[in-house]
């Protein structure tokens, strides 16, 4: 006797894979449980592989492949946010978003291939206005789709939230104090810190990636010049970007961080909290001028940057929140921070939740957070986009159609319709064993 069990057996279709399925659980005990896979395998049995329950579910058809992808999300997920994303993925709102497209694009395809049989007759089965509407349709949620990738990925890897400025401004010491651990040396040497540090921070369910970066500055010293290229890029990849700037500098000196923050922030596109840093060591009756002043530079700068990218300037409503004050209507804001100071960081990170809360969908929205996805979406745009040329050009239909089926292949790899071994090999490895 090894130990006393319990056997649950599921009868086909009704497992979780479709097949007969027997379960064995055991007491807890590793001597156990391993003594129990030698007996099996010395009876013919032999080790799953990694997936290989998930993949035979999806071969007999109980989800698609982008539900399959979705329960791999869902083991991982972090926050609140990654896993509403992974529960909507798998409740199959996006294959069904994507099987609708590709039923009526397969329609007309076969259509115009009818077409092509009757070549000698010159018939048009396929009304071409109606594959111009549809084609329109169809570019239009593919392109969205493909679009929503960015905030899909943020999503499930955190958003990326930059903290950047010139050297010595406490960048280091605000990661530090947000992630509530010494994360990053600190240090009152200009350029302490050289190479980017990043750190993932759930804050009210939604998962933000901050990332340290080296103080932006002038310097010939090699390995330093790396870093601020670093830094450059990090700044182009943020959703958020922290712009710190020292309160203890000349008021010129600060007006000219603020300008070279804002103007290498593209304020379409990201959100830019301008944070002036040792609110501590500025001196009472200094602050309301400074406050004056920099609210009418940055008035300035801020319409210039983004009237020059064509945008509209957001009209901006000033609040203050503990320590921290700013205006949020707008997608920059300037506030007053002590990083050394726990309440202000804390009245900080509500505002970045804040942020979050309001970047993230909190509806079902169908949001594209798979690498794979994001391709197949940018090849079927891209096989739409020349379908849609050839209609115009009048080109021979065999070429239109050769393009269509493009487009489908594409859409049907999403959800699996179309796979091949390698690309189920690809997926289902990533999974655990047993999974
Ligand atoms: N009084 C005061 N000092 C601060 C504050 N924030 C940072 N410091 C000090 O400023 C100095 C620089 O801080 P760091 O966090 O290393 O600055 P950094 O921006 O990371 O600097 P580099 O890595 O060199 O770019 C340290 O001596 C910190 O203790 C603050 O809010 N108040
Ligand atoms: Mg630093």
């Amino acid at each position: 006797m090894l130990d006393e069990a319990v056997v649950t057996f599921f009868k086909a279709p009704h497992s979780f894979t479709g097949e007969d399925t027997a379960e064995v659980s055991v007491h807890g005990s590793v001597y156990v449980q391993q003594k129990l896979l030698q007996v099996l395998v010395a009876q013919g049995c032999r080790m799953a592989e990694a997936g290989e329950f998930t993949r035979r579910a999806f071969v007999n058809r109980k989800f698609d492949l982008t539900q399959a992808e979705a329960i791999a999300d869902l083991i991982s997920s972090e926050s609140e946010a990654s896993h509403r994303v992974a529960i909507n993925q798998l409740k199959g709102g996006f294959s069904k978003e994507l099987q609708v497209m590709r039923s009526k694009l397969l329609e007309m395809t076969s259509l115009m291939e009818l077409e092509l049989d009757f070549s000698e007759e010159d018939v048009e089965f396929a009304d071409r206005s109606k594959l111009k509407a549809l084609l329109e349709e169809t570019l239009s949620k593919v392109n969205d789709l493909k679009d929503s990738f960015r905030l899909g990925n943020a999503i499930k890897n955190g958003i990326p939230v930059a903290i950047v400025g010139q050297t010595n401004t406490g960048k280091s010491t605000l990661l530090n104090a947000l992630l509530g651990e010494d994360r990053a040396i600190v240090s009152d040497i200009a350029g302490t810190t050289r190479d980017t540090i990043e750190e993932t921070l759930n804050i009210d369910g939604i998962l933000f990636r901050f990332i340290d970066t080296a103080g932006i500055r002038d310097t010939d010293e090699t390995i330093e010049k790396i870093g601020i290229e670093r830094t450059f890029k990090k700044i182009s990849e943020a959703d958020i970007v922290l712009g710190m700037i020292d309160g203890t500098l000349p008021f010129e000196d600060i007006k000219k961080a603020a300008e070279d923050i804002i103007s290498t922030v593209n304020l379409l596109e990201q959100r830019l909290m301008l944070l002036i840093n040792k609110e501590d060591l500025i001196q009472n009756n200094r602050m309301q001028h400074l406050d004056i002043e920099m609210s009418d530079a940055l008035r300035d700068c801020y319409a210039r940057n983004v009237v020059s990218h064509g945008a509209h300037l957001v009209d901006s409503h000033g609040y203050t929140l503990g320590d921290v004050h700013y205006s949020l209507a707008g997608l920059m804001s300037f506030g007053y921070l002590s990083a050394k100071d726990p309440q202000s960081v804390k009245g900080l990170k509500e505002q970045i939740g804040r942020h979050g809360r309001l970047m993230t969908p909190n509806d079902k929205a169908v949001l594209v957070t798979n690498m794979r996805h994001y391709e197949a979406l940018m090849h079927a745009s891209e096989s739409l986009q020349l379908v849609k040329q050839g209609l115009e050009m009048d080109i021979p239909t065999d070429l239109i159609s050769q393009d269509l089926r493009q487009s489908l292949y594409y859409l049907g790899s999403i959800t699996g319709e179309i796979t091949t071994d390698e690309v189920l090999g690809n997926i289902f490895s990533r999974f655990c064993i047993g999974k």
